[in-house]
């Protein structure tokens, strides 16, 4: 257990803390506005207020963003990178209380806290690195003595919308690569988790004020939508980068794109399906679907949520499963034996329970949990579902609950299809020790997701690979392989050094 008194004062969070932040010395004012609480989901209780971000404070964050822009674009990329390697390196240093913070605003255990603040560590490293490889090919132009190349420039300002389950990864998997490539930051976070979004910010400061900075990366936290979505409509924002459910995604991109010349990159919901074959390991298929779906008390994107496992080996799988997931402790993210803390909040606990009984009528047996837990908080057991059909609306839809529905299959054609056959296609997995069955899962009429894994859980992206994914999930891609360069402009450049004016299309005059 720590202290949370002292957590909060690691960061300078007062009991009333300004919602909204320019930079160093940027903070909104508290007294003239209404404040909202940041409720820890392990007992309900108040941690702090945030005074809502109010129009005006939107509006000194946007002209500050769009102005410091001006200056940033033209900051060498490697010293852009500098910024974003100090920022890695005061998380490094508070690493212990920002996994409290995470902890804290939402209900996640501290070792998974933890875990997420070494994704931001490890995410500031990727794009300190990347901010000297910003490459652009050099192409070889028909023209005699022309040269040609294509180069990345910055797009401008950049939004980020985050959800509550990754309060800072997913702000420094997009935020780190966007202020390398000469843009600044504008961070709208869920309202549910405000706390982890002030902590980031005041080092954000800290490392600016060191470097003479200010504005590159900036912070708004209102309480509903309608200050936010000005953010989404607003023709001073380059891109939009969303993380979020499928449907508020879809209206993101109808706001954005009915103007051309902004963009928007999406990560909405995923229905994650995991191949379980008869040649599989399954006592290692078994603890990492355990892993993939009650951890974060299955409140990642990525979380395993359907297993589709060969009829031969399904009794023996559903057993192990069982026994896993009896070691899971579910508990006060505080205590470090926890495994698995609470939902967010009651209407999450509310979908779990929606979730559970569609699928009991449909004719699913519960085999293991089931129920929520009686305690303060909002915890719930973790669950597996059988005999389910893959078509069941439950099963189609993404419910953000430690929930994990297993169907039985006869031939990979047939398993592959179920896998297939859901709106959604984040991330994948297979377990199998047949080659010709994995390879015909990577192949292009396997896995139409944007991440498949082999002999693994679907959670856990690797950040040095691209992370999104296909369908509803939106396309968007971010974290590592050339992601980068989603967050910039490219321009081909030719270059005619010869004095003469040979013409394209072989014409000559
Ligand atoms: C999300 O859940 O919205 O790979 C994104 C993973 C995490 C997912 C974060 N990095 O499981």
């Amino acid at each position: 257990m720590f202290d949370t008194q002292q957590v909060l004062s690691e960061f300078h969070i007062q009991s009333v803390h300004g919602g909204a932040c320019t930079g160093p010395d940027g903070w909104s004012t508290t007294h003239d506005r209404s404040a909202f609480a940041a409720i820890n989901p392990a007992d309900g209780t108040v941690t702090a207020r945030v005074a809502g971000a109010t129009e005006q404070d939107y509006e000194a964050v946007m002209v500050t963003a769009s102005a410091m822009h001006m200056r940033w674009r033209m900051v060498p990329a490697p010293r852009r990178g500098e910024l974003v390697s100090r920022i890695g390196e005061l998380a490094a240093e508070h690493f212990d209380g920002l996994a409290a913070v995470v902890a804290l605003d939402t209900g996640k255990s501290l070792m998974e806290a933890k875990g997420e603040v070494r994704e931001l560590i490890d995410m500031a490293a990727l794009a300190a690195g990347q901010s000297r490889m910003l490459y652009g090919f050099t192409q070889q132009s028909q023209r005699a003595k022309h040269r040609m190349y294509d180069q990345w420039l910055p797009l401008g300002v950049v939004g980020i919308i985050s959800a509550y389950n990754f309060p800072a990864a997913v702000w420094a998997q997009n935020g780190f690569l966007a202020a390398i490539g000469g843009n600044t930051v504008v961070w709208k976070p869920s309202p549910k988790v405000p706390l982890t979004a002030l902590a980031l910010q005041h080092l954000c400061n800290q490392a600016m004020k060191e470097m003479g900075f200010e504005g590159v990366f900036t912070l708004f936290i209102p309480e509903d939508n309608r200050v936010a979505e000005m953010l989404v409509a607003d023709p001073r924002v380059a891109l939009i980068s969303f993380t979020g459910s499928s449907g508020v995604g879809r209206k993101v991109a109808d706001i954005v794109g009915s103007t051309l010349g902004r963009r928007y990159m999406l990560e909405c919901s995923g229905n994650n399906g995991c191949i379980v074959d008869e040649t599989a390991d399954l006592e290692l298929a078994a603890r990492s679907i355990t892993f993939g779906a009650v951890g974060t008390t299955g409140q990642r994107c990525t979380s395993t949520r359907r297993v589709i496992v060969q009829r031969a080996v399904m009794d023996e799988l559903v057993e192990l499963l069982k026994r896993s997931f009896a070691q899971i402790k579910v508990g006060d993210p505080r205590d470090v034996e926890t495994v698995v803390g609470p939902l967010v909040d009651a209407a999450a606990v509310g979908h779990f329970e929606a979730a559970v009984s569609d699928a009991i009528a449909a004719g699913g047996q519960v085999v293991f949990g089931g129920k929520r837990i009686s305690r303060p908080g909002h915890y719930v057991e973790p669950t597996l579902i059988t005999h389910v059909q893959p078509e069941w609306p439950c099963v189609q839809h993404e419910t953000f609950a430690p929930i994990v529905y297993v169907m039985a299959y006869d031939t990979l054609e047939e398993a592959i299809e179920i896998h297939n056959g859901v709106p959604q296609g984040l991330a994948s997995g297979i377990h199998s020790s047949n080659l010709g069955n994995i390879e015909l899962f990577l192949s292009a009429q396997g896995s139409d997701c944007g991440i498949a894994k082999v002999n693994m859980g679907t959670t856990g992206a690797d950040i040095g690979a691209a992370f999104g994914g296909e369908k509803e999930t939106g396309g968007g891609r971010t974290a590592g392989s050339d992601a980068w360069k989603g967050y910039m402009r490219r321009q081909s450049v030719c270059i005619n050094w010869g004095g003469t004016s040979p013409w394209d299309q072989r014409i000559i005059l």
